[in-house]
């Protein structure tokens, strides 16, 4: 493959294996797709789990070079997300970012508003866990648009590297629509990598490969 899994892409999917986050079966997406395997990154559930996680984030962060001001992890699941990667960019990478995440209901009390955290401004990378058919991430986009704001990148755990409606994959069709880069821990690729040098996982590697071949770009 032209993706060649990286070591800490290894360490990675070992971790979501070790967590049972990374699993192997029938699995319904939101899309309506049936998947061989399916990666639910709420299993990432202690505090050890979270650390080592947001390390993996500010890995990817920091690999890609973004530029960005402030990190915004979209309720629910981004907002430990969000939490953990940027105590990892501090801690390791001696970066203070700011960072920022919605509510999903509004309030008419108290300091009131949508947001919380630090100001909604400049460039906003956002944190998400997975993307499959785009529909998460555009939502999130949706919510911005009234925003003072650009967005510099959304950065997701598991690229699952599918096709959106017509031939584009999720990621092309959001860099198409809002004109943003996608970068990911680990995609469809690495994970097939990784499969293929696993005596354990080798009987899921056909399904997965068919299921590629399906919904794959
Ligand atoms: P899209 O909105 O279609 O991009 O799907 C991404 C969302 O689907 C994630 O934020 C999850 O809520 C969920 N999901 C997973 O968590 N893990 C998977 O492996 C696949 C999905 C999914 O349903 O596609």
């Amino acid at each position: 493959s032209d993706n060649p899994l990286k070591p800490f892409q290894k360490e990675f999917i070992e971790f979501a294996l070790a967590q049972g986050v990374l699993k192997f079966g029938e699995f319904k997406l939101k899309s309506g797709r049936t998947s061989p395997y399916f990666f639910n990154s709420g299993l990432f559930d202690s505090g050890l789990a979270l650390a080592k996680l947001g390390h993996f984030y500010a890995l990817a962060i920091e690999e890609a070079a973004l530029d960005y001001d402030v990190i915004l992890g979209p309720a629910y699941k981004g907002i430990p997300l969000v939490c953990a990667t940027t105590i990892a960019l501090a801690s390791e990478f001696n970066k203070d970012v700011p960072y920022v995440f919605n509510r999903k209901e509004k309030k008419d009390h108290g300091e009131g508003g949508l947001w919380v955290g630090a100001p909604l401004k400049g460039k906003v990378l956002i944190v998400d866990d997975v993307i499959t058919a785009g529909t998460a991430i555009a939502e999130v986009m949706d919510l911005l648009s009234s925003q003072p704001v650009e967005v510099a990148a959304v950065v997701v755990a598991m690229d699952r590297q599918e096709k959106a409606t017509g031939e584009l994959s999720a990621i092309q069709e959001v860099a198409k629509k809002f004109g943003i880069q996608v970068i990911s821990v680990i995609g469809l690729d690495q994970l097939l990598g990784f499969i293929e040098q696993d005596d354990n996982l080798k009987e899921h590697l056909a399904q997965v490969q068919a299921y590629r071949a399906e919904y794959g770009v």
